[in-house]
């Protein structure tokens, strides 16, 4: 008996691990255990020497099994221990920065833009982008012969084979969506148009896709000098300096008349460009007084009310305010672009194949 005991107990201190340990309490305590088979022999045995022999396989049954639960026990502590030293964190270390994103430049603009305007009172009109030839052409006095509806390079939408109606069109300005805005509201009316427009043209300084905001504002007596002042405002406000200089220049569109182009007064110095002194000028957007005949498609009696008009490309604005020479920087959405400019977002893999570097 004290054999069995010396074995199993000095077993059970060395085991090395829980499976060690399962494989001892099989031997000694399973079914055909060493202690149980002893246990069977009782039965053979004189009643006295049984009782006595009884008890003490008991007793070492009930220790074998205790420093069975002990040992288990202490492993599993051990195996904690080991745990936390390896897998110990740090909680005291600073966090990692993150980069914070930011809007993008077009958006950016395109707020600063509505912002200003609606300092002036005026509201901001939307409207779809894909138009009927109608609001994009025919209201804006731009008949179908009309060289503007070939040099706007449009693109056309797909009709069903034998439809012979005029296809829809992407709009090649935003003009159609203050066709919309006369038919709703009527006269006077003050609005902007800002939004995505396409033409089909695609080169160093154009893309398909780019943002225009154009302007209108229509009441009994305005004049181009209403006109002026309003862009002048514009200009201080957009390009935060005190005074700036617009100049007119006569020009045409289908849709005004008459029709001016406006430069702004700058100068270029080491690169830099700067607004309101100077000797250059630098075009920024077209204008001109609404033609009578725009005024009748939108349902406005030119009899009795006149407007002026204006339209100016956001992606160039923006890219003059924050100085980007690059139409990457928009297009491609080319992080290392707007990194580069200030505009820094995500600090991840893009959906563009991984241009975040
Ligand atoms: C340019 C020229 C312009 C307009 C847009 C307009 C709209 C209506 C009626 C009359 Cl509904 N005119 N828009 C007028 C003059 C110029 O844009 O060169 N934009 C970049």
């Amino acid at each position: 008996m004290d054999e069995l005991k010396q074995k199993y107990l000095g077993a059970i201190t060395d085991a090395a691990d829980e499976q060690a340990l399962e494989d001892l309490r099989i031997a000694a305590l399973g079914k055909k255990g060493e202690i149980s088979l002893k246990m069977r022999e009782l039965g053979q045995m004189d009643p006295a020497v049984r009782q006595a022999a009884g008890a003490a396989l008991n007793r070492l049954k009930d220790e074998i099994d205790a420093a069975l639960r002990a040992k288990k026990a202490a492993l599993a502590d051990a195996a904690l221990d080991e745990r936390l030293k390896a897998e110990w964190l740090d909680v005291t270390l600073p966090g990692r920065p993150r980069r914070m994103g930011t809007i993008h430049p077009v958006s950016q603009v395109t707020e600063e833009v509505t912002a200003i305007f609606a300092d002036m009172g005026f509201a901001v009109a939307e409207g779809p982008q894909i138009e009927s030839d109608w609001y994009n052409f025919d209201a804006l006095n731009i008949p179908p012969e009309h060289p503007a509806r070939q040099e706007h390079d449009t693109f056309f939408m797909a009709r069903a084979e034998g439809d012979d109606r005029p296809p829809h069109v992407l709009r090649t300005h935003t003009s159609p969506v203050q066709i919309r805005a006369m038919q709703t509201h009527g006269a006077p009316l003050r609005v902007i148009a800002p939004g995505r427009v396409y033409r089909m043209d695609m080169d160093q300084t154009h893309t398909p896709m780019f943002h225009q905001v154009e302007g209108l504002a229509i009441d009994r007596d305005l004049s181009m000098a209403n006109l002026k002042w309003v862009l002048e405002e514009f200009c201080r406000a957009f390009f935060e300096v005190d005074q700036v200089e617009l100049r007119f220049r006569a020009s045409h569109f289908p849709f005004t008349e008459p029709s001016a182009e406006v430069d702004i007064r700058c100068s270029w110095e080491g690169g830099q460009l700067k607004i309101g002194e100077g000797d250059g000028w630098m075009e920024i957007l077209g204008s001109g007084m609404v033609h009578p005949k725009v005024l009748a498609a939108g349902g406005i009696d030119p009899n009795e009310w006149q407007g002026f008009a204006f339209g100016l490309g956001i992606d160039r604005l923006a890219m003059l305010k924050y100085g980007i020479p690059d139409l990457r920087a928009f297009f491609e959405s080319d992080l290392r672009w707007l990194r580069h400019y200030g505009f820094a977002s995500l600090d991840l893999p893009t959906v563009h194949g991984g241009l975040s570097r």
